[in-house]
């Protein structure tokens, strides 16, 4: 079995051949389309799965935003935006001629994740600081995903009610100070315009304000995972996405969730999957609907 599995974020979209043992093969990567329109993130994925999608027997996409009934949504325009209603499942038939499932990335992420442990954990909520900041909650050792396909959507919790204005509408969100876009766009001076990978290597020479700008994204995935905890009780909190995996950045978030009584704390680890949760988890979730499982 050969799975095409696409990975669909607001700063990349990557593909990459997936067999039965979860290996991954031709992966290849493109940036997501800077013009944001419908045609635009079609004709990429189309360009993008050319080469790989006569070797597939089905695809999987993992993808940003809701994905309710193949459909997506964003919850968050800014970080994809113009995709009111994205037909993700027939656009991705149509380019392929082939069956498959689609999911949120960070939802399918959290499922590779949970995989990954092998049974010695029930409960686990992965999260992703990328572009967005994204979650995926498995309970019980089973994957959230909600009637509408919003569980997990924990970037969207409330970190400061004073904060900056998030692109989903409300004030405040996780996702507003944490995320690779937000600490882009909180940068000033020396740092305006810059990317969030730009601003962590400013940080790495020593820059005050990249410190602070990072200090200020840890400290509210911290106070997301002490909520999480108490909400959850999970046993495990992975994190993922290019700025939660960039170099110090789980340290810098457990250092100050130490500083929190005991209880808010949880074990945190880095994706075991790395850069490639997202793919593995909507391969393992299409490998299941071709063996006719359920998740
Ligand atoms: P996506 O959101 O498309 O899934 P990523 O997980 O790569 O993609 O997240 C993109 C965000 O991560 C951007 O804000 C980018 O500037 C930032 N980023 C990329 N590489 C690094 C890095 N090495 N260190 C810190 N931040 C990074
Ligand atoms: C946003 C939201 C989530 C997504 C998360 C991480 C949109 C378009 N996306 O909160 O669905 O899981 O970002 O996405 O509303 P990423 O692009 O950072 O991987
Ligand atoms: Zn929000």
């Amino acid at each position: 079995m050969s799975i095409l599995a696409i990975d669909i974020g607001g700063t990349k979209l990557a593909a990459a051949l997936v067999d039965d043992k979860l290996n991954i093969s031709a992966r290849r990567e493109i940036p997501t389309p800077g013009s944001r329109t419908p045609e635009a993130l079609e004709e990429a994925l189309s360009g993008l799965v050319q080469p790989l999608k006569g070797y597939a027997d089905c695809f999987a996409a993992a993808s940003t935003g809701i994905i309710r009934h193949g459909v997506l949504t964003a919850l968050n325009p800014s970080n994809l935006g113009g995709l009111e209603q994205f037909p993700l499942f027939r656009i991705l038939n149509e380019i392929t001629g082939l069956p498959g499932v689609t999911l949120n990335d960070a939802q399918a992420a959290a499922w590779a994740e949970y995989n990954a442990l092998r049974g010695n954990i029930r409960d686990m909520v992965f999260i992703t600081v990328s572009t967005g900041v994204g979650g995926g909650i498995i309970s019980n050792g089973r994957l959230l995903t909600g009637p509408g396909g919003l569980a997990g959507h924990l970037g969207h919790l409330i970190a400061d009610p004073q904060g900056p204005q998030c692109g989903c509408g409300r004030k405040g969100c996780v996702e507003a100070i944490a995320s690779g876009r937000a600490i882009a766009s909180a940068a000033r001076y020396e740092l305006e315009g810059l990317t969030a990978k730009a601003i962590f290597a400013h940080a790495s020479a020593g820059n005050a304000q990249a410190r602070v700008l990072i200090q200020r994204s840890a400290s509210a995935i911290a106070a997301l995972i002490a909520d999480i905890k108490m909400i959850t009780d999970c046993q495990e909190i992975v994190i993922g996405g290019s700025v939660g995996l960039a170099p110090g950045y789980i340290d810098l978030v457990s250092d100050i969730l130490n500083q929190q009584p005991d209880i808010y704390n949880a074990s945190i680890s880095p994706a075991r999957y790395n850069h490639n949760a997202g793919i593995i988890g909507s391969a393992l979730l299409a490998l299941k609907m071709m063996k006719k499982e359920v998740l």
